[in-house]
């Protein structure tokens, strides 16, 4: 009985211990620099999500996420709210004017960098 207890225990442990499971996905995200990608990095640098890249050149996010805590649609929100449009969300007027001049992609800013 006593070993049935301790096996059940380090079961319930060992199943505790897991490693969520990660989602991978990519999407399209208008930026223009490099502070855009730290910014779009950065918007996304929450629970439930180990890691964003943000390629410039292709300006696609790749995302890992954990899809029990977060839906797809969060990721594209959490971008939108810093000012970024997504190919699901547009970010609203007053987040993207937020952003400085340089990043402002809807008006074709360049960025020096
Ligand atoms: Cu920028």
């Amino acid at each position: 009985m006593k070993n049935l207890i301790i096996i059940t225990v380090a079961a319930m442990a060992i199943s505790f211990g897991k490693p969520p499971k990660y989602k991978t996905i990519s999407f399209t995200v208008e930026g223009r620099c490099s502070m855009c990608k730290d910014r779009i990095q950065q918007a996304l640098d929450k629970p439930g999500i180990r890691k964003a890249i943000y390629n410039l050149d292709e300006k696609t996010l790749t995302v890992a996420y954990n899809p029990k805590k977060l839906e797809e649609i969060q990721l594209h929100n959490l971008v939108a709210i810093a000012g970024h449009d997504t190919e699901l969300v547009k970010a609203s007027n007053a987040a993207y004017m937020a952003l400085p001049d340089c990043c402002r992609y809807r008006e074709g800013a360049k960025c020096d960098d």
